[in-house]
């Protein structure tokens, strides 16, 4: 399987994220890559090739103008403050305050354009984004020139991005990116699966109203987990993409027979959409290890997870999203893989 990476994802590595009442350092960091490509490289899984620059317009189907502005030149507007460490923002139009007045200030904009205070910026952040998006995208053209599969080795994330908000180490919605870019490609039909631990709520978000990309989520329960306001069972799409939108909430302690029976909902429910081409947003945080989590899945088991998704016989893209266990995030994302390729 063609695996997609870029170094310009080094250029963001932010220092901190805050976390019950204190800057923590940052779980997404640059070593989480490395340990990937170290493991497809050294597993031999296919050849790793830079991705080609696709430019502004595939981001722009997914996200607003003014959203991909504000990321563009944040960095620029903050240092201009005379701050050197990373922004963060600190104030948010929660409810009953303005929604429809993006401030003028960099720390109110910051607040403005994200749901959290876990997506540090720093100089390099535009530049690793767009790259990461770029993976993406190469990885979509790749299936759609004909490959089974393809790897799109992205960091930062994607998934809790929104169509106008960052959050959850997540700037642009690369699996959304890449659906879109299928979709505008000529597939009629396509489906999200995510399997990261905490829910998609980006992604959920960008398609909840249409009919053409179905999503579907494995998560822990938002009632005691990340991002707590979406992710419940309730949320099954809108207008005409009511029925588009799966989302299984699972307990903390979850281990692989009870994570993998809501796969096969999952696999049901997309083969029923009548998808022609798969996106896998793949987290591996669903890891017994994994520092910020809480299912109890161990590596061997990433292996089903990559056959069972290829049972579904569909053109698919892996879109990397979350897995903070750095010693073991390269073999189970290679499991995945190799479960696949097999499968
Ligand atoms: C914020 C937790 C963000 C979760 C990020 C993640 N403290 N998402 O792994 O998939
Ligand atoms: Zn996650």
């Amino acid at each position: 399987m063609l695996t997609i990476h870029s170094d310009a994802h080094r250029l963001h590595h932010g220092a901190g994220e805050f976390y019950r009442g204190r800057i923590v350092p940052c779980f997404e960091m640059p070593a989480r890559v490395e340990q990937i490509l170290a493991s497809v490289t050294a597993r031999a899984l296919g050849p790793v090739v830079a991705p080609k620059p696709h430019g502004r317009g595939p981001l722009e189907r997914v996200h607003a103008s003014d959203y991909l502005d504000f990321l563009a030149g944040a960095w620029d507007e903050w240092s201009a403050l005379g701050e050197t460490g990373d922004a963060l923002p600190y104030a948010w139009p929660a409810r009953d305050l303005r929604q429809d007045r993006p401030p003028a200030h960099i720390d109110g904009k910051l607040g403005f354009y994200s749901i959290d205070a876990a997506v540090p910026i720093t100089a390099g952040t535009w530049a690793a984004v767009q790259a990461s998006a770029d993976c993406a995208l190469t990885g979509a053209s790749a299936v759609l020139g004909g490959q089974r599969a393809a790897f799109a080795l992205c960091r930062p994330p994607g998934h809790h991005a929104g169509p106008r908000a960052m959050g959850g180490f997540c700037y642009l919605n690369n699996a959304a990116i890449a659906a879109q870019a299928l979709r505008d490609a000529g597939v009629g039909k396509v489906a999200v699966l995510d399997v990261d631990y905490h829910h998609g709520n980006g992604t959920q978000a960008i398609f909840y109203d249409r009919a053409d990309v179905f999503f579907a989520s494995i998560h822990g329960d938002p009632a005691v987990e990340y991002p707590f306001f979406a992710g419940f069972a309730d949320e099954t799409g809108s207008g005409d993409g009511q029925g588009c939108n799966l989302n299984l909430p699972l307990p903390w302690g979850t281990r692989a027979d009870a994570w993998l029976v809501a796969l096969d909902t999952a696999c049901a429910a997309i083969a029923a959409f009548g998808a022609q081409a798969l996106v896998v947003s793949l987290g591996v945080d669903t890891f017994e290890e994994d520092p910020i989590s809480h299912f109890k899945l161990a590596s061997p088991d990433f292996t089903r997870i990559g056959a069972r998704v290829a049972g579904l016989g569909l053109p698919t893209l892996f879109v990397m999203e979350g897995g903070y266990a750095v010693g073991d995030i390269g073999t189970n994302v290679a499991n995945v893989l190799e479960g696949f390729a097999r499968g």
